[in-house]
């Protein structure tokens, strides 16, 4: 049997993987590493991820990293949630896969760098000028999806799949940290109708009640 784990830390680009695992209603096991506690730089996680980043995929104890791969794996492993469209529609798919990539290689470094600036400046003014310039930029960004979504519900198909659910989570901590949905129609309208949706719903239940149920974070 095969046996799934998923290393997820509450908030961050993991959320990916974690909607379209309660999606296809797999039996997996839920790892939260804590990014805020560093938990993700502690010794035991390296070991997992060398690259020290979520979202991690193992399955049978051998990790998989990088969401477009773990996505691409999930959708061939639970066919019938439909996570991406069928390969065999090869042209269907590819459009699916370019959305996702878009989320995951354009907007989450664009998220990256509105969250954490101190990586790139120094100094408080320098920071404030790289959150603000990525959040006008990831407005911007986000014009393209809007108008993608004019007249239709969903990026890649007739129901929400893998790129529908990276939008969701840029869109998240983009207005977490400034992006105006009112400039973007569709894409608020996408938002609302995941927010809503059971699927997701159920997702982010879970994450909380395993979070919930960590003890608090050692320092390190
Ligand atoms: N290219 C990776 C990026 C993963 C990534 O940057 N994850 C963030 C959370 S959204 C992370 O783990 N950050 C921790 C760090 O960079 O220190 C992917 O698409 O999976």
């Amino acid at each position: 049997m095969t046996e799934l784990a998923l290393y997820h830390s509450p908030g961050a680009c993991s959320r990916v993987p974690l909607i379209l695992l309660a999606k296809a209603q797999a039996d997996y096991d839920l790892r939260i590493v804590r990014i805020p506690a560093g938990e993700h730089r502690a010794p035991a996680f390296q070991q997992v991820n060398a690259k020290g980043k979520v979202p991690v995929l193992v399955r049978n104890g051998e990790a998989l990293t990088e969401n477009v791969a773990i996505v691409s794996f999930l959708a061939q492993q639970f066919q019938q949630a439909r996570l991406l469209p069928n390969p065999l529609d090869g042209w269907g798919y590819a459009q699916a896969l370019s959305w996702l990539a878009w989320g995951a290689t354009t907007l989450q470094p664009l998220v990256g760098r509105i969250r954490s600036p101190q990586r790139i400046a120094e100094g408080e003014q320098a920071q404030a000028s790289v959150k603000a310039m990525g959040v006008a930029e990831l407005q911007r960004s986000l014009q393209l999806a809007d108008q993608r979504l004019a007249g239709r519900p969903w990026l890649a198909a007739d129901d929400w799949m893998a790129p529908d659910v990276y939008l969701f989570w840029v869109v998240t901590r983009g207005t977490e940290n400034g992006v105006d949905l009112a400039k973007l129609p569709n894409v608020a309208a996408h938002f609302a109708r995941l927010q809503q949706d059971a699927v997701v719903l159920r997702a982010l239940e879970r994450e909380a009640a395993a979070a919930a149920a960590l003890p608090p974070p050692a320092s390190h």
